[in-house]
C-alpha cells in the first residue's frame, strides 16, 4: 500500500511512528513543511523535517519532541560569548552537525529535496521524506507589538514570544512561487491513501497545502484523503495551534477544523471520542467521520490511530 503522509514536525513526527508500527510493510512517502525553516548564523535550519528524521531515525529528544537526544549546548554558549545570538532559540552541538551538512550541501549547488535524502541516509527513517518544496518558503506572522504592526518570522512568533500575542495573520512568503519539490506530485498521483496527521491546520499542513499544485493533486488523485484532529476537547493537544486557527478565522474546535480543510479536500475526518458529540457537524460537511482515542501516549495507541484511519479510508473508497 502506497501512503502519503502530509506532515508538521512534533504530531507528523509521532503519527508516522504509530503508522510505521501499524503497517510496517507501507510504502510510505511523507511531504515536509518547510515554511518553519530558519537561517541562523548562517547555517539553514528545518525543524519540521528534521523532527521527523531525528524521530523516525531514534536520533530525537523524547520529553522535548524536537531536537537530538543526549544534546549538549557548548557551541551556542560560545557563541553567545561573542554577543552572537539569538539566544532564544536553542540549537545544541549534535543538532547543528545537521545543519552544517545541509547548508555546505546546498551551497554545493543540491536542492533541499538531495540533501534531505542524503541526511536520511544517516537516518534510515523508514520512509522516503520528501520536503514540499526546493524553495524558499518562510512563514511569517503578523502581530502588533507596543502599538505597531509588524510581520516577524514564524519561529519567533513561537519560540521567542511563545505566541503570547494575537496572531493577525499568517503569510507563507515564497510559497505563491514555489514549485512542489520532485517527487511530491507523483507521490500524490501514486497513493493509494493520502493522510493528514494530527498536525498544525495552518502552519504545518497549511503551508503545505499553500504551495501551487500540491491542494490540486491531492484533490484530483481520487483516492481516500483522511485527517485525523489535532485538536481534542476544545483544545490543542500541545503548543499554540489555537493563536495560528483564529489568525485565519477557525474555531479551536475538531469539526471547525475539518469543515477549515473541506469536503472538497477531505473525505473523512476522526475525532478524539470526548468530541463524539461533533460527529454528527462534520457529516453535514460531506466528510465521513468518526470518534476515536485520538492521544499518542505510547507508539500502540498511535498505531492503533493510524488503523482506524485506514479503516476510515476503506470506507469512503
Ligand atoms: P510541530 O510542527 O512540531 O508544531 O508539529 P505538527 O504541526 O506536526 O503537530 C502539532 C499538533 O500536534 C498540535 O496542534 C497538537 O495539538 C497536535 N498533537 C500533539 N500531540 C497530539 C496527540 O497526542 N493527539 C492529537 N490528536 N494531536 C496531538
Ligand atoms: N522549539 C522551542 O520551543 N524552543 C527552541 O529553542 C527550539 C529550538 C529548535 C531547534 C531545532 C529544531 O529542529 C527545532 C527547535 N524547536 C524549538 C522546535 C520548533 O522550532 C518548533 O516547535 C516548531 O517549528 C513548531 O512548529
Ligand atoms: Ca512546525
Amino acid at each position: 500500500m502506497r501512503i502519503v503522509v502530509l506532515a508538521g514536525g512534533i504530531g507528523g513526527a509521532r503519527f508516522l511512528r504509530g503508522l510505521k508500527r501499524a503497517v510496517p510493510d507501507a510504502d510510505i512517502t511523507v511531504i515536509g513543511n518547510t515554511g518553519d525553516d530558519i537561517h541562523l548564523f548562517g547555517l539553514k535550519v528545518c525543524p519540521d523535517l528534521d523532527t521527523v528524521m531525528y524521530t523516525l531515525g531514534g536520533g530525537i529528544n523524547e520529553e522535548q519532541g524536537w531536537g537530538r537526544a543526549d544534546e549538549t549546548f557548548h557551541l551556542k554558549e560560545e557563541l553567545a560569548a561573542y554577543g552572537v545570538g539569538p539566544e532564544w532559540f536553542g540549537l545544541g552541538d549534535r543538532d547543528f552537525a545537521t545543519h552544517i551538512v545541509r547548508t555546505q550541501m546546498i551551497g554545493a549547488g543540491y536542492p533541499l529535496s538531495a540533501v534531505t535524502q542524503a541526511l536520511c541516509d544517516r537516518w534510515q527513517p523508514g520512509v522516503r521524506l520528501i520536503p514540499m518544496s526546493d524553495d524558499r518558503v518562510e512563514t511569517h506572522v503578523a502581530v502588533e507589538i507596543d502599538g505597531e504592526r509588524k510581520a516577524i518570522h514564524f519561529q519567533e512568533y513561537w519560540v521567542r514570544l511563545r505566541a503570547s500575542v494575537p496572531a493577525e495573520a499568517i503569510v507563507p512568503v515564497g510559497a505563491d512561487q514555489a514549485k512542489p519539490a520532485p517527487g511530491v506530485l507523483e507521490a500524490i498521483a501514486e497513493a493509494d491513501v493520502i493522510l493528514f496527521p494530527p498536525s498544525n491546520p495552518v502552519v504545518s499542513i497549511g503551508t503545505i497545502l499553500a504551495v501551487p499544485g500540491i491542494r490540486e493533486a491531492i484533490a484530483d488523485a481520487g483516492v481516500p484523503v483522511i485527517g485525523l484532529s489535532p485538536i481534542v476537547g476544545d483544545a490543542p493537544v500541545r503548543g499554540m495551534a489555537d493563536k495560528v486557527l483564529a489568525a485565519v478565522g477557525v474555531e479551536s474546535t475538531a469539526p471547525a477544523v475539518a469543515e477549515h480543510y473541506g469536503s472538497g479536500l477531505l473525505d473523512g475526518w476522526l475525532v478524539d471520542t470526548v468530541d463524539a458529540g461533533a460527529v454528527e457537524r462534520v457529516e453535514a460537511a460531506g466528510i465521513r467521520c468518526r470518534a476515536v482515542p485520538l492521544m499518542m501516549t505510547d507508539t500502540d495507541a498511535t498505531a492503533q490511530m493510524a488503523r482506524e484511519a485506514l479503516v476510515l479510508a476503506e470506507e469512503v473508497r
